[in-house]
């Protein structure tokens, strides 16, 4: 396999995320795809904002303005953080796209046609005041169970029950408060998923190599006591994509729109469409990522995602395909987080809990967040964030550990040699197995990242820089120079040759200082990674300049944590 095709979930459109939907997608996928690049892969590396549904509309109305220029804005707000924080997108698209209209609109039909779409009629409740119908989980009421004041119409919080909205005791609208509702028929598309029931186990049952998360919430699905659900896959909304047939909206849908979660995984195949539209390249450029027939067949198709999203994907999204009759290309891997909790509790936006994407950069570099996010990264278990632990991470990761080699390196070199690379390069016994040594990292470490192992790579990374911090230790060029100038120039020059190797190989993880610290030394700015470490550590030429950085990290104090500790507690 030589190319890979990587989607990160598509953030929802409603707010700016925060740090925890940062780790559940857009930045292992960043890490993964750059990772992947400098392997020499081809890489093609999808994203954009999910931006149908209830919680959109309902956002937009609070802003007062109307729902489409609120996607617009939040789109390019999205986008522009997703940038500081170095996040590689080929394309970063919308679901609302017209690319998108057109595509699940063609699996619509498709679908149809095969026999996996039925009409089917309904009772809900419809809201008068609100002059709409309401999707369960915007009616509140008392729960029957348990007398809780504030269950919700799908689930109540306090008990777990699940619900159905006329269960509820005082039910009303949690959009405008209105008691005046009524039960309404209404007519909906359902996706027959059950049909595909055997075609889906089969399928699954080849994805052996999954981890266990996404394994086991999709076999949880699929092995339901109650059997494989089918889905509604319309809404009685009007902002969505409209219901279409063959290109005319679908006689008696004139007032509905596609379910958002029909649309938003088929978003990943229109923003790749809307990508090479950009770039105005031919169809084959995207469909030979898509169609299996037209050399999809050699892509290795990895998603990204939150644990709550993998349904959709193992079951949902793999049966619009499948029901399709066409050649898409399934996913192959699916790389599923668990949660990351805040000082011990959910990250909240009503109640303003945690750390947001867009404060978070106004605090502290991205490469603070990404280094601790990705070296805590809640791959088998929820995580907790701390400024405890956020503060130590960065103080001896990246600021004792690689921030204080390269100044070291860099201000011994300049205060004995000058601003010229010292020229010895006639390596000795200890340079020679200080490079077996990081070899053997460097092998696991392009292992983990091909098995998308991102804490366990986050550690051989970090002993890679310790081997350096060790290397100086033992090598000890400042007592050497007393008595063999020349051989603390060779040590030196290895030193510097490591630093050029470390701004190169951690590169996927901290992308923003790397380029820094290459523009600084001047580091050729190779696209891929050595393949022979020994070779590449004899890089540096006599010419290269040296100079002393600023300070690339500078340390956390204690008294910004307690601060940030209590602006970020909520309210
Ligand atoms: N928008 C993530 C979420 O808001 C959801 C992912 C869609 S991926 C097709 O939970
Ligand atoms: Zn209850």
């Amino acid at each position: 396999m030589k190319r890979i095709l990587i989607t990160s979930a598509l953030p929802y459109i409603n707010g700016v995320k925060h740090l925890g939907n940062l780790i559940g997608s857009q930045l292992p996928s960043d890490v993964y795809a750059r990772f992947m690049r400098a392997l020499g892969f081809e890489v093609l590396f999808i994203c954009a904002t999910d931006e149908h549904g209830t919680p959109a509309e309902l956002a937009a109305i609070e802003k007062n303005i109307p729902v489409d220029d609120f996607c617009k804005e939040m789109w390019s707000l999205q986008k522009e953080i997703a940038d500081h924080f170095h996040i590689s997108f080929d394309h970063f698209g919308r679901s609302s796209s017209q690319q998108n209209h057109n595509l699940t609109q063609h699996f619509a039909s498709r679908l149809w046609e095969n026999g996996f779409i039925e009409e089917i009629e309904e009772e809900q409740v419809y809201s008068l005041d609100d002059n709409r119908f309401l999707p369960d989980r915007y009616i509140t009421g008392t729960c029957p169970a348990c007398a809780y004041e504030k269950a919700r119409g799908d689930q109540c919080e306090n008990c777990t029950k699940q619900l159905n909205p006329t269960d509820l005791i005082n039910p009303k609208s949690t959009i405008s408060g209105s008691k005046s509702l009524e039960i309404r028929t209404t007519k909906h598309l359902f996706l027959k998923q059950s049909m595909l029931k055997d075609r889906l186990t089969k399928w699954l049952d080849t994805k052996e190599k999954w981890p266990l998360l996404a394994k086991s919430i999709a076999k949880k699905w699929l092995n339901a006591k109650e059997g494989l659900k089918d889905r509604a896959i319309t809404r009685d909304l009007s902002w969505g994509i409209p219901v279409k047939k063959y290109g005319s909206i679908w006689p008696g849908f004139e007032n509905k729109v596609f379910y958002v979660w029909f649309d938003a995984p088929i978003a990943y195949i229109a923003a790749t469409k809307e990508w090479s539209d950009e770039h105005k390249l031919k169809e084959s450029s995207w469909k030979r990522w898509w169609l299996t027939d037209q050399g999809a067949g050699e892509v290795s198709y990895v998603q990204f995602m939150a644990k709550d999203n993998i349904p959709f994907h193992t079951i949902s999204f793999p049966a619009t395909i499948f029901g399709s009759g066409e050649n898409w290309k399934q996913v192959d891997f699916i790389k599923g987080f668990n949660w990351l909790l805040y000082e011990g509790g959910k990250f909240s936006t009503s109640e303003k809990r945690g750390i947001f994407m867009d404060k978070a950069l106004d605090l502290y570099p991205a490469d603070y967040w990404r280094w601790w996010l990705l070296a805590n990264a809640p791959e088998n278990s929820d995580t907790d964030f701390t400024w405890e632990s956020f503060q130590s991470t960065i103080n001896k990761d990246l600021a004792d550990i690689l921030g204080n080699f390269i100044s070291r390196v860099s201000s011994f070199s300049v205060s004995k040699f000058g601003h010229r690379i010292p020229d010895n390069n006639q390596y000795g016994k200890l340079e020679k197995t200080t490079i077996r040594k990081i070899e053997i990292h460097y092998g696991h470490l392009i292992e983990l990242m091909k098995g998308i192992e991102i804490r366990k790579s986050c550690n051989e990374l970090r002993s890679i820089w310790v081997i350096g911090n060790e290397y100086l230790q033992e090598a000890a060029p400042w007592s050497v120079f007393k008595e063999n100038p020349e051989k603390s120039k060779m040590i030196i020059r290895f030193a510097l040759n490591l630093i050029n190797l470390y701004a190169l190989i951690s590169e996927p993880f901290i992308p923003g200082t790397c380029k820094k610290i290459q523009d600084h030394f001047q580091f050729t700015k190779l696209k891929k990674f050595p393949e022979n470490l020994g070779l590449f550590l004899h890089n540096l030429s006599n010419k290269h300049e040296i100079s002393v950085p600023k300070i690339l990290f500078p340390k956390i104090t204690d008294e910004e944590r307690s601060k940030y500790q209590q602006d970020f507690s909520g309210c």
